[in-house]
């Protein structure tokens, strides 16, 4: 795996007393990310360290001529890097595709380092786009705890340098599989950057399902949207800006198997980084007004926690607790062991399961595909004819009198 530190620097909580380090990035959420960029903490800028003791809040910081102290909490969510010694600060950027391995990077690089992780379905075509954009750079490992395959890989590009992090391909961000949490921890702790969610165009509304978890999340999400070519194949046609419209995501089509959209997509990341695509926007999937409800009254009771707002979309732990996500709970008792927000999360799901009768977790995952429905309703021209050929096709395959049998075996 690559270095944390080596990435981006690592966090502000981390840098040491006397050092002076430039903000990359600032991650967490909502009045937080308002009041720190108030305070002078933005991208670009020099922070010096005044009194940084082990374990100990707050941590005292200057800058811009300001002295200003932060709890240690709030400066994790503050990335910087910290410049070294004998670095060539006339180092110019190249494009093009290096391994990561051998990289001494300037400071300007460093602040452009942008951290993305690939996320998406089995079989939508991951792994074919990641070696595309890593080309032969790719390293191979094992996530701690999960025996699948993990690769990063660095694309540098205009003065930038990608970490792409190839995370296990899952149809959903729950906690049923080791994989599915392990993408969920990845984004939660990790925090990258950018998420490139993978989508399977010929197979749009299981392949949204996750993109609606990711909407959930409130992070900057891309969306390649793979194997466009077996979509223009089919004869069906989709309004991709349409949808990346309603999404609040940026759509790129890509082939991968022949790169074919992959430059694009990369220099999607970059404006997305920068804040300056006008497609995004944080949009909230209506659940309709019973499970709106439900929310807003667990969201009521997360925002009473300062720490719990800073770091996370009460929205997105407010679903995840209706959904009787332990690892969310584990989560958020452990920021805040609030008893109230217990009662009230028993009440809403009771509610919920009362109203709908079924379990909550049911009724919050056919709600999402209910958006899907829809947005795919207003979007998505399937070519009927030639679905009607291709289900005759399977038929006659499945119901042979000589390989029928077989099969269904
Ligand atoms: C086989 N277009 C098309 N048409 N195919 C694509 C595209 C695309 O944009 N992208 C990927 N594929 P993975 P995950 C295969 O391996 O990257 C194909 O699970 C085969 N293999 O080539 O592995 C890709 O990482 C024999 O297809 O996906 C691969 O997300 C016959 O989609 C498959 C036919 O891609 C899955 C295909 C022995």
């Amino acid at each position: 795996m690559i270095d944390e530190n080596e990435r981006s620097g690592g966090t502000l909580a981390a840098v040491e007393n006397g050092t002076t380090a430039q903000i990359t990035h600032v991650v967490g959420h909502g009045a937080f990310r308002k009041r720190i960029t108030e305070m002078g903490f933005v991208k670009g800028k020099m922070v010096t360290v005044i009194k940084n003791a082990p374990l100990q809040d707050p941590i005292e910081y200057e800058v811009m001529g300001y002295r200003v102290s932060l709890r240690r909490n709030e400066a994790r969510l503050i990335r910087v890097c910290v410049p070294d010694e004998d670095e060539d600060r006339t180092a110019s950027p190249f494009a093009g595709t290096v391994s990561e391995g051998t990289q001494k990077l300037s400071l300007r690089e460093k602040g452009n380092a942008v951290t993305v992780a690939l996320v998406g379905n089995p079989n939508s075509g991951k792994t074919s786009l990641f070696n595309y954009a890593a080309g032969l750079h790719e390293r191979v490992g094992n996530y701690g705890g999960v025996t699948v395959d993990s690769k990063e890989g660095v694309v540098k590009l205009d003065g930038y340098m990608l970490h792409f992090t190839d995370l296990p391909g899952t149809y959903s961000i729950t906690e049923y599989t080791p994989e599915e949490l392990f993408v969920r921890t990845h984004i939660a702790e990790t925090m990258p950057d950018i998420v490139v969610n993978v989508v399977d165009a010929s197979n749009l509304e299981r392949n949204l399902f996750l993109t609606t978890q990711l909407i959930d999340m409130n992070i900057k999400v891309v969306i390649a949207l793979n194997m466009f070519d077996e979509l223009e194949k089919s004869g069906s046609r989709l309004d991709y800006r349409q949808l990346a419209a309603m999404l609040g995501i940026p759509i790129v089509p890509t082939v991968a198997v022949t790169g074919k959209g992959i430059d694009d997509l990369i220099r999607k990341v970059i404006d997305v980084y920068e804040d300056r695509d006008p497609i995004v926007r944080h949009i909230h999937i209506n659940y309709g007004a019973t499970i709106e409800e439900a929310i807003a009254r667990v969201q009521s009771v997360l925002r009473g926690h300062q720490e719990v707002r800073d770091a996370f979309s009460t929205r997105y732990l407010a679903i995840k607790l209706l959904e009787r996500d332990a690892t969310t709970m584990k989560l958020v008792s452990s920021f805040a062991d609030d008893p109230l927000l217990a009662l009230t999360c028993r009440t809403e799901i009771g509610k919920l399961e009362k109203e709908f009768g079924e379990p909550s977790e049911s009724v919050i995952t056919d709600a999402k595909y209910g958006f899907i429905a829809g947005a795919l309703g207003e979007t998505l021209t399937e070519n009927k004819v030639e679905l009607r050929r291709k289900n005759r096709e399977i038929d006659n395959i499945v119901t042979h009198r000589l390989f029928g049998f077989p099969m269904f075996i």
